[in-house]
């Protein structure tokens, strides 16, 4: 069998600016996932003077907030996050289906690396256990994903 020619990305930071866009909404999850993907982006060689923290209100606001972050021209990737947690009324659907589409509008409309980091959770115990515990930190997850797409993307 002959081996296809493969282009994977190096899970390598250094050099790039990155911006973070985190909730405050639920801030007790999302600081967690801050603290991952602030982490993950240092060990693996972005300095903190290449990043970026936006603060913003909620997840509903996180397309618009990317949108101008990726029309700036200074990030080479972002990473989204937030936390969206269940409620009584049909209010959950609406932010989540809003903030995925936007975020997705925005990473294809820009060519820019998002990593989507929101959490779509039925209940508080489910968003801990994504949030550095069992359930890993998709926080992490969503800063890897990002830095691997901008390294893909820049051999293609
Ligand atoms: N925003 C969130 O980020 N998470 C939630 O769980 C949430 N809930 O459940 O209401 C939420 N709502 C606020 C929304 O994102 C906007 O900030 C608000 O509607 C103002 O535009």
């Amino acid at each position: 069998m002959t081996t296809p020619t493969t282009i994977a990305g190096q899970l390598n930071a250094q050099g790039l600016r990155i911006a973070i866009v985190a909730t405050r909404f639920n801030d007790f999850i999302v600081d967690r996932l801050v603290g991952g993907a602030v982490d993950y982006l240092e060990r693996h060689g972005l300095p903190a003077d290449n990043m970026t923290l936006v603060r913003i209100p909620g997840a509903f606001e996180l397309p618009l907030v990317c949108k101008k972050l990726a029309a700036s021209k200074k990030y080479d990737g972002i990473v989204a996050l937030g936390a969206v947690i269940r409620g009584a009324t049909p209010h959950f659907d609406y932010v989540c289906a809003e903030a995925s589409k936007g975020i997705a509008h925005v990473t294809l409309e820009y060519d820019l690396p998002v990593g989507f980091g929101l959490l779509t959770c039925d209940s508080i115990e489910q968003a801990i256990e994504r949030a550095g515990s069992k359930g890993g930190n998709k926080g992490v997850e969503a800063a890897a994903a990002m830095l691997e797409t901008i390294r893909v993307l820049e051999q293609l």
